[in-house]
């Protein structure tokens, strides 16, 4: 037998961005969106798969390219992403869960929750949806699905009075099917631009 190396974690690139077991409670039929077949966090449908939150061993998993599907992403060294794990694990409230592909490594799905500290309504707390990507070539496996429902239970159950996203235009039904609504009189996202327009 080989030498068995995955718990030997000396330079921490499998310390994870959040308790991962935040992740195994959380109650899927809480949600309206329908799964068909039923999957969840814990159970997403394939034993090769897992739903976890960011490692840092995730830049040799394909993690940035990812996000290069969603939007320009740069070019991230391993220093600069280490360094932003450690911001955001130390200031806490950001939720960056990822699912694996285990068979060859990847990071095929992803979805960030950020957690925003509130006076209003009694010192609450509003969480918001960011960074959702999915490989499409794993179509039909639900994943966006999956992923996005994760996130947003995992806000309810931190204690979150609401979750909001924006989103392009094509998505707005996919969202209103996991429970997402636009509020009338309140359904504008604006944006101020201080990058260069791409
Ligand atoms: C979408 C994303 C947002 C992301 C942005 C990037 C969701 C729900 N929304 O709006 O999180 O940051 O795209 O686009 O995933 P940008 O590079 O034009 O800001």
């Amino acid at each position: 037998m080989g030498i068995e190396k995955i718990s030997d974690d000396g330079d921490g690139k499998l310390e994870y961005l959040y308790p991962p077991h935040l992740l195994q409670n959380l109650d899927f039929n809480k949600s309206p969106a329908i799964f068909k077949p039923k999957i969840s966090a814990v159970q997403p449908g394939e034993d090769w798969m897992v739903v976890r939150p960011l490692q840092k061993s995730d830049y040799d998993k394909g993690f940035l390219q990812l996000l290069g599907q969603l939007t320009n992403v740069g070019n991230v060294t391993r220093k600069q992403f280490d360094d932003r794990f450690n911001q955001m694990k130390q200031s806490g409230g950001y939720y960056v869960t990822v699912i694996e592909d285990k068979r060859i490594s990847k990071i095929i799905g992803a979805a960030t929750l950020t957690i925003e500290q509130k006076f209003i309504h009694n010192c609450s707390l509003r969480g918001r949806l960011e960074d959702v990507v999915v490989n499409d070539t794993y179509r039909g496996k639900q994943l966006g699905k999956l992923i996005v429902v994760t996130v947003s239970l995992l806000a309810q159950e931190l204690g979150c009075y609401k979750m909001s996203l924006d989103c392009k235009d094509k998505l707005i039904k996919f969202y209103e099917t996991l429970g997402y609504k636009l509020e009338a009189g309140n359904s504008n996202a604006m944006n101020m631009r201080f990058d260069a327009p791409s």
